[in-house]
């Protein structure tokens, strides 16, 4: 907690840092109220920095980093002496008690240096030396789990952004590389596993029930990825042959009770190792790969060098416990954390601002690999899906920031939606722009030209743009400019030419600190389909070559035109397939064009967008209705669509699961400029009963029929999960008006299923039906079979969490005392005030303020215990604009009442603030 006012860091104020740090030797020794940490750094001055300063001149800050890095510089003997002195050398340090430090084996008096509440500065005296620190921490008393914490029984670190100066005084920043080597010494009984990054090279036994390891890393890594585990962990053992042939040692620890539960996440870890052997050509570089699952963890997963550690969230999995969506989950973070070894730690980022680099980069990244293991389609739609009900809002919220932020108060609070998945977003129209060869052709010379080095976004792009004698300069303004991109198309059809045009229009609406906008590169995927729905040949006016039945257009001005030709007849343009550029398109189709799309389109994205589009369409209509007051009758084209959907057989189940599923109201809710929160609920529940009635028998038909095709054993592949994501969807239509019949369908699946997809979905239906009796003895049975499972039991609370119908904030609240409760853990605050906040959109805007009330309380609450936790419950509060003018006033109260609190954490501070100004 800080008392000062928190500080802005910038992007244009970045320097080099003075010194340089060649080795880290590390040994903790780990106890029950207390740690000892002995570091000893090899450290060297930045002769660079010097040179520059000698010269008077300032670093090149340009964002060329060809020279950040500065492993192998040549030290220029005596730099700094006589009438330049060394710089003092500055180390970052929080929450820990210096114990001695010492400088080349002479220890230091007090006044040799001086220790405030972020750092430790000294005054070397030669260019190269020796520094010998010891610290103490507590990690059993350290609950915002960063730095070196405890889980459970276990020890375990985060570091990632700014953790490790939680552990011990250090240059704690990415561009500062180093050679770690890492002993641990605990107790035997208790840590019989001990492990940190790289290889193990020594252990051995101590006196009085002690042993120890040492770990060597050869790979220079900044102090974020360093980790260490100490705990009583059983081993599940795997190897991998790479692509030269050699073996690696794949290893994932997990307390013992979950040892059956981790057969998914090495596979997914195998078939991830191969993908990017095959797509990226990038093999493994350590001989041996450590998994460890930890209970308590801020985020889902952290890619420490050779030794991720994990959210258990992300690594077990077990049909009896597990959905299909967290299988995929599953499949996705280790991919991701695997996949940051090349884009991340082998290639690392040289400040916070660049983030994007390495997460926008291996988002992307996982996404694919995810597409190529899974449906491509179905992966493209979950994504957007996503991204334009959460993304688009925080670009247009009060903490809009560009993928690659100009200043942050907190790094944190950055680890956001948009340098995550906008940042991917990003990297994928980079792949439109260059093709799969060339993007190829691009990351490899990225990754030879910068291996070992911190770089940035613009070395990213240089290396791209080199490869494939491309000019990105323009495109870059999607890593400098925030907020979401209009982009508004209208056609002209000119039938004596048989000409086609495409009025394309550029915006982009003003984000907090940037109020004019350059326009964008915009890559938009088209087709023209004729009156059959057959895409048309592309032939555009001013280009010998045609651009066969699909093409990428490129919008790069605020207004732009382009002309088809030879046209035999009007088409119907198919705009923006695979959701190419994250923007907010629009095209003045009419409702039937839409319902021609939804059937007729050849790309299978493209038809669920109509769907969606007709879905929202149709809602918005609703909404006026029903604020006039009159009565709602749904468009009796979505009906058709729909039943013409569950007709035919021949599609694929997953994707007709996505296309039923309406809009969220949270989609709708970012949709509107002020959004009418009853409005929306009242008619998305009507439309989904009206649609239940009016498809009852189709509906029916479709169940039975999936039934009967998932019967049998339990299956994970891919048609498997499509059935039974249909399955459930309809099961959730079909108990909206469930005869008795269906109610005791229901509940039959919730008891026999043999599986946590079929049981939950079940559990879902009884929860938000009417059926007490029912509903109670679903409840009471789910919590008393898997009370000793956290996962299992975390579903439970957010299945309630999310329940819409009356009464849901108190429920919220009654459920806090449960006793697998506990706000110490953020899977469980996740589960039941994250769900209820920010899904659960009728329960939580109550009118009266009470779920504004509740959720500031827990924040308060959580702002101590760990601030990052409570900084993300902030953001269904930081929305506030988008309501109504009743509500506005009482959730700012709450912000207010946040922001006047006692040692708000900077964290906190940061977001609350934001969103008032
Ligand atoms: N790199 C980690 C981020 C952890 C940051 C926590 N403040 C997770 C990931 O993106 O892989
Ligand atoms: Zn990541």
């Amino acid at each position: 907690m800080c008392t000062e006012q928190p500080k802005t860091i910038y992007l244009k104020d970045y320097q080099q840092p003075d010194y340089w740090i060649d080795e880290t030797h590390l040994t903790f020794e780990l106890f029950e109220d207390h740690a000892l940490v002995h570091s000893r750094l090899m450290l060297r001055l930045n002769s660079d920095v010097m040179d520059s300063r000698l010269r008077g001149n300032d670093v090149d800050m340009s964002g060329d980093a060809g020279g950040v890095s500065g492993h192998g510089r040549v030290v220029i003997p005596g730099a700094g002496r006589g009438s330049s002195p060394l710089p003092p050398l500055v180390l970052d340090g929080q929450q820990v008690q210096l114990l001695s430090v010492a400088l080349d084996d002479q220890p230091l008096a007090e006044g040799d240096y001086r220790v405030d509440a972020h750092s430790l500065t000294l005054h070397p005296s030669s260019a190269q030396f020796e520094l010998a620190i010891s610290t103490r921490i507590e990690p059993q008393n350290n609950t915002a789990l960063e730095g070196l914490y405890k889980s459970g029984g276990m020890f375990c670190t985060q570091c990632e952004a700014e953790g490790f100066r939680k552990i011990t005084y250090y240059l704690d920043r990415p561009d500062v590389m180093s050679r770690f080597t890492t002993t641990l010494i605990a107790d035997k009984g208790d840590y019989p596993v001990l492990l940190s990054n790289g290889n193990l090279i020594a252990s051995g036994e101590h006196e009085a029930g002690r042993h120890w390891a040492t770990w060597e890393d050869p790979f220079p890594k900044p102090a974020y990825l360093f980790a260490l585990v100490a705990g009583d962990l059983v081993l599940i053992q795997d190897s991998f042959t790479t692509m030269s042939g050699r073996t690696i040692d794949l290893r994932i620890y997990v307390e013992s009770e979950n040892r059956e539960q981790c057969g998914h996440a090495m596979d997914s870890l195998k078939r991830s190792m191969r993908w990017d052997e095959e797509v990226y050509g990038r093999e493994y570089d350590l001989d041996i790969f450590m998994i460890v699952a930890v209970n308590d963890f801020n985020m889902g997963a952290m890619e420490n060098k050779g030794l991720n550690i994990f959210n258990s969230s992300c690594v077990l999995a077990h049909p009896d416990t597990a959905t299909d969506l967290a299988f995929q989950r599953v499949e996705a973070v280790v991919a991701h954390e695997y996949f940051h070894n090349w884009s991340g730690n082998r290639v690392t980022c040289r400040d916070w601002f660049q983030l994007s680099l390495k997460e926008g980069f291996t988002v992307f990244r996982d996404a694919e690999f995810s597409a190529d293991m899974n449906s491509r389609t179905v992966k493209r739609i979950e994504d957007v899906t996503f991204l334009r009900a959460n993304q688009f809002a925080e670009d247009a919220g009060p903490m809009a920031h560009p993928v690659r932020p100009d200043s942050f108060i907190e790094i944190s609070n950055f680890y956001t939606l948009t340098v995550y998945e906008k940042g991917a977003e990003v990297v994928r129209m980079l792949h439109t722009l260059c093709g799969a060869e060339g993007f190829r052709k691009g990351t490899d010379l990225y990754f030879e030209r910068h291996d070992g080095q911190a770089v940035t976004c613009d070395d990213f792009i240089k290396a791209l743009e080199e490869a494939n004698g491309l000019d990105f300069t323009q495109f870059k303004r999607w890593y400098s400019q925030a907020g979401t991109p209009r982009l508004e198309v209208h056609g002209h059809w000119d039938a004596a030419s048989g000409q086609f045009s495409l009025l394309c229009r550029q915006s982009c609406p003003a984000t907090p600190g940037q109020s004019e906008k350059l326009p964008f590169v915009i890559p938009l995927r088209m087709a023209l389909l004729d009156s059959q729905g057959r895409e048309m040949p592309l032939q555009l006016l001013g280009e010998t070559v045609s651009r066969g039945s699909e093409t990428v257009l490129a919008v790069t001005e605020a207004e732009q035109v382009f002309t088809f030709a030879g046209l035999a007849e009007e088409p119907l343009p198919s705009l923006l397939r695979g959701f190419s550029a994250p923007v907010k398109l629009s095209y003045p189709y009419s409702r039937d064009d839409r319902v021609f799309l939804a059937m007729h389109d050849p790309d299978g994205f493209n038809r669920w967008e109509a769907c969606q589009a007709l879905a929202v369409d149709v809602m918005q209509g609703l909404v006026q209705i029903q604020q006039a007051g009159r009565p709602l009758l749904p468009d009796q084209r979505l009906i058709e669509v729909y039943r013409s959907l569950l007709a035919d057989d021949s599609l694929d189940p997953a994707m007709v699961a996505e296309m039923l599923r309406l809009p969220s109201e949270a989609y709708l809710v970012e949709l509107a400029e002020v959004a009418d929160i009853d409005a929306i609920h009242q008619v998305r529940e009507g439309l989904r009963r009206a649609l239940a009635e009016a498809l009852r028998a189709d509906m029916l038909r479709v169940w039975r029929r999936l039934q009967i095709a998932v019967a049998g054993p339990f299956s994970a592949s891919a048609e498997a999960v499509a059935r039974r994501s249909l399955k459930n969807t309809l099961l959730g239509y079909l108990m909206l008006d469930a005869a008795d019949d269906m109610l005791a369908a229901c509940v039959r699946q919730f008891v026999e299923a043999d599986n946590m997809t079929d049981r939950q979905a079940a559990l879902v239906a009884l929860v938000n039906s009417p059926f007490e009796e029912q509903k109670q003895a679903a409840l009471a049975q789910f919590a008393e079979r898997w009370q000793g499972y956290p996962l299992v039991m975390d579903q439970w609370f957010s299945v309630q969490a999310c329940c819409s119908l009356p009464g849901a904030l108190e429920r919220v609240e009654a459920l806090m005392a449960h006793p697998a409760f506990n706000l110490r853990n953020p899977n469980k605050v996740r589960a039941l005030i994250g769900a209820f906040a920010n899904q659960n959109l009728i329960g939580f805007h109550r009118g009266d303020g009470a779920g504004y009330r509740f959720l500031a309380e827990r924040i308060i609450e959580l702002n101590t215990l760990n601030p990052q936790i409570a900084s993300r419950l902030c953001t269904p509060l930081t929305r506030w604009r988008k309501f109504d003018t009743a509500r506005q006033p009482l959730m700012r109260e709450q912000l207010q009442r946040i922001m006047v609190l006692e040692g708000l954490s900077p964290d906190v501070y940061e977001v609350v603030s934001k969103s008032l100004e």
